[in-house]
């Protein structure tokens, strides 16, 4: 259970430490602080967050089949909140202000404890507001006991940055057409939308004069591969010959990229952390929060191999480079040759889980709509823009259930559910044994089906990844106690 103690609190209950010592074999849990930190972006210092363990790692890693204890301290002067995305974790523990459990205030704590059943890539972000824009994010980690000793792992981390704030950012998306912005609390995505119903008649039907999906709302001041850009990105060390697991994670608030692997071929062997049947390739896509890994095995010899994201639709491009041997580091160019082209599902059609769902039939369909438009910047579901008053779509423990999202924006739209890992099970109607996921890219006027399996009771969060449509309401929940 999430227990909330303020510091007082706990100070006290460190006097009982001993007796619960002698009873309870455990370690201390893992402590994850956050706090502010200095960046420097294209030669200029940036603050932003982060989330780390004393010794200044960044995230988490741990094993599969152990627990996740954990112990967040909130050392900023503001609330916040963290999702351990992709886990299945009791719901109270998911880190939805106001869903999940209220906010750490500043100053606090929050306890976590729940086992791991699974492993593979995953990722923690701040739920609270748009502290997840400000690098409130890091890698989650799950890793099998035992795992590929012979391998190197490599985690790469994917933002987009601005020095803009957030607020200023979403007060200029909603000004696009409307005339006066409404700013409200930050605590939840949709505290700012305007009320249940206000965006009917704003959605699906609105002509946009172009029908050319729209892939980049905000013009970014920079592209972060573990927190750095090209101009001087990590260079990690890695054995002539040797063998390489890329662990990829977008953790980018409104952006989605072609992962570049030059002239390396990888070899994707999951996706949001759930194993695939492996898929050889130099080009990989990754919608917002999504996460791939990627084996890698390296030519002998010396070389330098950089490992590039490209914005989709545009020749900006951050990564990370790998180094064999005693090679010479070239510097790379924050722009990439040649633009590159909008996310499509062709990879995701061809994905097949190793593990899929068991075969039985759906006992419940949900159709999302997605809905909304550029012009006046409100987003939402069946054309409800999220307000805490929304019903949420109605599950039953046990139940297999499909959720159909259909796109009739002109915008892609990641879309996210909580607490579950479901499987892609059609694309346009066209229906396939596709890959286990946890967020799936629903492409401008396009339908995606996936199915999940109800066994994890609670109220759960089910949304846009790009996090200023999230806050203009496409945002809805699952329920079931
Ligand atoms: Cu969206």
């Amino acid at each position: 259970m999430l227990t909330r103690r303020s510091f007082l609190a706990a100070v006290l209950a460190a006097g009982s430490v001993p007796d619960a010592a002698a009873q309870n074999p455990l370690p201390p849990p893992a402590v994850l602080r956050l706090a502010r930190r200095t960046i420097e972006v294209n030669g200029k210092a940036a603050e932003v967050f982060g989330i780390g363990q004393p010794d200044g790692v960044l995230g988490l890693y741990a094993e599969t089949g152990g627990r996740f204890r954990v112990r967040l301290e909130n050392h900023l002067d503001l609330p916040s909140l963290i999702h351990w995305h992709g886990l299945t974790p009791p719901w109270q523990q998911d880190g939805v202000p106001d869903i999940s459990a209220p906010a750490v205030p500043a100053g606090g704590t929050a306890d976590y404890d729940f086992t791991l059943p699974f492993g593979g890539t995953y990722w923690m972000h701040s739920h609270y507001g748009f502290q997840e824009q400000l690098l409130m994010a890091a890698p989650l980690i799950v890793r099998d006991p035992g795992g590929n000793r012979d391998e190197q792992e490599v985690v790469i981390m994917l933002h987009d940055f601005s020095f803009a704030p957030p607020e200023e950012i979403f007060a200029r998306l909603r000004k696009i057409s409307a005339s006066a912005v409404p700013m409200g609390p930050m605590g939840m995505p949709g505290m700012m939308a305007d009320g249940p119903g206000d965006s009917a008649g704003h959605g699906m039907a609105v002509p946009t004069g172009s029908e050319k999906p729209h892939l980049n709302d905000v013009q970014y001041d920079a592209f972060l591969a573990n927190s750095r850009t090209l101009a001087d990105p990590e260079v990690i060390k890695v054995e002539p010959g040797g063998r390489v697991l890329l662990r990829i994670i977008n953790g980018s608030s409104m952006s989605a990229y072609h992962i570049d692997l030059g002239q390396l071929e990888g070899e994707l062997n999951a996706v949001d952390g759930h194993a695939v049947v492996p898929f050889k390739g130099h080009r990989f896509p990754a919608a917002s929060a999504q996460r791939l890994d990627i084996k890698l095995t390296l030519p002998p010899g010396d070389g330098a191999y950089p490992i590039l994201a490209v914005l989709e639709g545009e020749r900006k491009q951050t990564g990370i480079i790998l180094v064999a041997g005693g090679a010479h580091v070239a510097r790379v160019s924050q722009l990439a040759e040649t633009p590159s082209p909008p996310l499509t599902l062709d990879l995701e059609s061809r994905l097949r889980a190793t593990e899929p769902l068991k075969p039985r039939p759906v006992d419940r369909t949900h159709t999302l709509n997605l809905t909304g438009d550029m012009q006046t910047y409100r987003w939402s579901i069946n054309n409800v823009a999220w307000t805490q008053e929304v019903p949420p779509f109605p599950v039953k423990g046990g139940e297999r259930v499909e959720l159909i999202f259909v796109n009739h924006t002109m915008m892609p739209h990641p879309m996210h559910l909580h607490g579950h890992v479901f499987q892609v099970t059609a694309i346009g109607g066209k229906r396939f044994d596709g890959a286990m996921r946890d967020t799936v890219l629903v492409p401008p006027k396009m339908s995606v089906n996936v199915a999940f399996d109800a066994a994890n009771p609670g109220w759960w969060a089910l949304h846009c990844h790009l996090a200023y449509h999230q806050a203009a309401g496409m945002f809805a929940t699952i329920r079931y106690l």
